[in-house]
């Protein structure tokens, strides 16, 4: 009889399926698995419960799948997304889809059907070929058809996840392979403890040598920090880096807070001047990609620049510009070589890095008023005066952040001052993070989380504030309800139904979690949503704010109503 099958008889000397997954998930690690329950996995989550990993269950999976690869963000190890076959695969497929496009390590583990089924089509219980549909969405997809194979199966998996850039895995579980039982001996040695997972990989010296030639030479430096740094976790590396250099530095959007942004060489304040008017950039897990305008075009002026890269990907070089000096490597390992390189180093262009902190100074000073207007119905601006004093006060909470114009003025106006606290739509610009993301960032971090969430971008994961209440998450999501998407003022110019872009006026958001036990509050004026949004993060009390916001308050798409194509027709 074959290892893997059933042998009726001498149980005690036996192990299955469901127990080698769970002893590999923990030999490696894993505490926390993001599921919804179904065929064929139901029991597998009660097991891994009962085991003592903590089994978080979803409304729906895409929802556990983003709270699994922001899990992975944070933590640096793969976060574990467990789904059943077919449609609840394909509920999560799109946040493995995203955990790839973001560089963030994540698992999807999903049960599958009958192989033998499914390959003659012949019309199993949610038929699938999961491995092939999953294949081009991620960086590695594997499948383990023998109990003997969990192990290595699962080993592949974390290191795929991990190692080099980082990104999600597919790791396809046929139902039987739960059941099938071996000899617990041999099932024990079976088992893998992935060593080293991610190892450094450190940049060649003339790469390093390179690099500080071209930055010496820089007139107008910038340093680009991109979610690559923060995901790095080289904090202190990076800072002594950022304040040897004195160049002016730019954070992407999950970058705020590895240095302060309140940091005086922080030129976030200065964006479009220090982008247009800068000659050498030197780029720390930041990709030329649309967040940066592909590094050419208006917003990089027609100054010419030269980039410095550090990227652990040696395909990202020249993936829109030339690079002038690739550093390619572990951020870490790059950062630490670029210290040891530069010796003692010149003092930063004093005419350069002042005319930044003016240009600074004088958008800081503009937006002042607008923060402490106490307008009502409120808006962005004055919700957020309010908000980013809230967040100041605790700069080790976590802020979730979604929408268009709730995205993108919370990113200009909320400052951060630690590392990973800031996390949101990412490369994607995606809706439906929010709920997913609060969670996993109390569940991992332990810490209070606020979610400033568009009321659309709500609606992608409203649901899951039943499970934010259940698992009592200290969670408050402040909705910026303004009546739709960008902004609750539409028409429909022909017929009754109303316009594509607007919801029901007057919404209620806070009364849903009241369904759950949680706080509501229907906040107004500033005031009102900083007293309820102070007692939720001191209460640690699942809260949900409903902020009403002036429904014309908002701009088409918020910042980047650019790319929107535009109708040849449209004014005749
Ligand atoms: C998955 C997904 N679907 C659709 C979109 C398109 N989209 C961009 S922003 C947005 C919602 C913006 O409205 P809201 O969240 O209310 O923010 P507001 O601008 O009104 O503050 C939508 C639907 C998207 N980015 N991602
Ligand atoms: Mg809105």
């Amino acid at each position: 009889m074959a290892e893997g099958t059933n042998k009726p008889g001498d149980t005690q000397d036996l192990t299955d399926g469901f127990h080698l997954l769970i002893d590999a998930l923990k030999l490696n690690g894993v505490t926390t698995i993001y599921n919804v329950p179904g065929i064929p996995i139901t029991d597998f989550g009660r097991m891994a419960q009962a085991s003592g990993i903590r089994v978080l269950s979803f409304r729906h999976e895409q929802n556990a799948g983003y709270a699994a690869s922001i899990a992975g963000f944070l933590t640096k190890k793969p976060g574990i997304c467990l789904t059943v076959s077919a449609p609840g695969f394909l509920n999560g497929l799109t946040a493995l889809a995203h955990a790839t496009t973001n560089c963030f390590p994540m698992i999807l583990m999903s049960g599958s059907s009958e192989r033998e089924i499914v390959d003659l089509q012949q019309g199993d219980y949610e038929e699938m070929d999961q491995l092939a549909i999953a294949k081009p969405l991620c960086k590695a997809a594997y499948r383990i058809l023998h109990a003997q194979d969990i192990g290595i199966g699962l080993a592949r998996a974390i290191r795929a996840a991990v190692s080099g850039r980082p990104g999600g895995v597919y790791l396809d579980l046929p139902a039987k392979l739960f059941g099938q039982v071996m000899n617990a001996e041999a099932g024990k040695k079976s088992l893998v403890k992935v060593i080293d997972p991610a190892p450094a990989q450190l940049p060649a010296p003339a790469a390093v040598k390179r690099a500080l030639e071209i930055l010496k030479s820089a007139k107008k430096p910038l340093i680009i920090l991109g979610k690559g740094a923060a995901y790095a976790q080289a904090d202190e590396a990076i800072k002594t880096l950022v304040e040897k250099t004195g160049y002016p530095f730019l954070p992407m959007s999950m970058a705020k807070g590895l240095l302060p942004d309140t940091h005086p060489q922080c030129a976030g304040a200065a964006r479009s001047t220090v982008l247009k008017d800068s000659d050498v950039v030197l780029m720390i897990g930041a990709r030329l990609n649309w967040l940066l305008s592909h590094g050419k075009g208006k917003t990089w002026g027609d100054a010419p620049k030269k980039f410095v890269q550090i990227d652990i990907e040696p395909k990202e070089m020249d993936s829109n510009v030339e690079i002038a000096a690739p550093v390619v490597g572990d951020i870490a390992s790059c950062v630490d070589a670029l210290l040891a390189g530069m010796g003692s180093w010149p003092a930063a262009p004093a005419e350069w890095v002042n005319a930044v902190k003016a240009k600074r100074e004088e958008n800081v000073a503009k937006m002042a008023p607008r923060l402490m207007n106490n307008n009502v119905p409120m808006d962005y601006h004055g919700a957020l005066g309010v908000l980013r004093t809230i967040v100041k006060e605790r700069p080790d909470a976590i802020l979730v952040n979604e929408g268009a114009n709730a995205l993108d003025l919370t990113r200009g106006v909320i400052d951060m001052y630690k590392p990973r606290k800031r996390i949101d739509v990412g490369t994607w610009g995606i809706m439906g993070i929010g709920m997913g993301y609060a969670i996993a960032a109390a569940v991992e971090t332990g810490k209070p989380v606020l979610a400033i969430e568009g009321d659309s971008a709500f609606g992608f994961s409203g649901m899951e504030i039943e499970t934010i209440c259940r698992y009592k998450l200290p969670v408050c999501v402040v909705i910026f309800n303004n009546d739709g998407i960008y902004r609750g003022t539409d028409v429909n110019k022909a017929g009754d139904d109303p316009a594509t872009t607007v919801f029901v006026k007057g919404a209620r958001y806070d009364k849903m979690i009241e369904a759950f036990g949680g706080v509501g509050v229907n906040a107004t004026s500033p005031d009102e949503l900083k007293r309820a949004v102070n007692a939720a993060m001191d209460s640690g009390k699942p809260t949900l704010v409903n902020a009403v916001i002036d429904p014309a308050a908002g701009s088409e798409s918020g910042r980047i109503g650019n790319l929107n194509p535009q109708s040849a027709l449209k004014k005749k």
